[in-house]
């Protein structure tokens, strides 16, 4: 009898842990690149906070102080290496993105990286951006951007208004990618283990679980 009551007990009380809200467990993060250290021409990325809600939403704002308003030719990519393995996603090596979050010519757009290929085609709920005082920001969640809790990211901005394209890099090539890690309750972003659930089943007067 020891042996069933003791598992019981395990799954009774991770099923309250995952029942436990953790207030205010959203959390965030700054990360600063050069002033005017790029090519006049370009977005000047300077300033940038990430953040993320108790849902998971995460939030990129990115100071571009030599912008009032973004121009059509500014495009503005933030490249999520969500696994963390610069050989897997697109552009391998520089970057080993798995999701873009992008504003080109006036116009957010969310990228995958399929098979080695960006495909544009599926934009998730959970994305958008806009800008304003200066800033850009773009939001998404993060189980639109591989589930994980934590990733690499780096943002590229370039002004296509000559023949060669000025560009700002944060942080710059060549050095470590920032990283981001999403504190959010459990409960809000992933569903038990099945072993947990079975568990739940078979004693629900011991383990009350939300209904998904
Ligand atoms: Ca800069
Ligand atoms: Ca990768």
């Amino acid at each position: 009898m020891r042996g069933p009551r003791l598992a019981l007990g395990v799954a009774g009380t991770a099923c309250l842990l995952l029942l436990a809200p953790l207030a205010g467990a959203s959390n965030s993060s700054p990360y600063a690149d050069g002033a005017a250290d790029a090519p006049a021409a370009a977005p000047d990325l300077t300033a940038v906070h990430v953040s993320n809600d108790d849902a998971g939403n995460v939030f990129f704002r990115i100071s571009i102080p030599n912008r009032a308003a973004l121009a059509y030719t500014d495009l503005i990519s933030l490249f999520v290496d969500a696994d963390g393995k610069t050989g897997t996603g697109c552009a391998r090596e520089a970057f080993g993105a798995e999701y873009a979050l992008d504003v080109l010519s006036d116009r957010y757009v969310f990228g995958r990286c399929v098979h080695g290929s960006w495909d544009f085609t599926r934009r998730p709920a959970s994305f958008g951006g806009s800008f304003a005082g200066s800033t850009l920001t773009l939001k998404a969640n993060r189980r639109d951007l591989g589930g994980v809790t934590r990733f690499h990211f780096r943002i590229g901005a370039a002004s296509a208004t000559g023949a060669d394209p000025a560009y700002d890099f944060a942080p710059d090539i060549g050095t470590s990618p920032w990283s981001f890690q999403v504190v959010a309750p459990p409960q809000a972003v992933m569903k038990p283990p099945a072993w947990l659930r079975k568990a739940c089943r078979r004693y629900p007067r011991r383990c009350r679980l939300t209904r998904r």
